[in-house]
């Protein structure tokens, strides 16, 4: 009569143990990407009154000992995100979209140059809040990082 039971315990400590070891692998993943990508300063420009879109800035740094392929970003809270750099050609203020950026030892994304554009953001950003966003480097995990919201001064 106990033998179901006991099959039954066992198989849900089995499972719950994977579980576990699943997400501490996770968690020690997440922990070695972010010594190998360092991600400084990260803020969102904080969003004027009846505007849809917002960008992003940060300085990346590359602990690694190869070039580092930053391909693409990433966020729940907005309808879209693209790697852009802010241009004057001919004498005009244009947005380029980015490609692949490749990463020797460090980037810096700030405003009037590179950035993370941010459209079609769904709730206004809160001031002194943070959102994430998610950064997607070749060959490695997605770094998730947290850009608290200020003022571009
Ligand atoms: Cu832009």
């Amino acid at each position: 009569m106990s033998k179901p039971v006991n099959s039954v315990f066992f198989v849900t400590l089995f499972v719950g143990l994977f579980a576990l070891s699943m997400l501490l692998l996770t968690a020690c993943q997440q922990q070695q990407i972010k010594k190998d990508i360092e991600v400084k300063d990260a803020w969102l420009r904080a969003m004027p009154e009846g505007s849809r879109s917002t960008a992003g800035f940060m300085t990346i740094i590359n602990n690694t000992n190869k070039p580092l392929i930053f391909k693409d970003v990433e966020v729940s809270w907005a309808r879209h995100a693209m790697l852009h750099e802010s241009k004057v050609v001919d004498g005009m203020a244009k947005m380029l979209h980015l490609d692949d950026l490749t990463i020797e030892d460090q980037m810096s994304f700030e405003p009037g140059a590179k950035h993370i554009m941010i459209m079609g953001v769904r709730e206004p950003l809160m001031l002194g809040k943070s959102y994430n966003i998610l950064l997607h480097f070749e060959g490695l995990e997605p770094l998730e990082i947290n850009f608290e919201v200020r003022h571009a001064n």
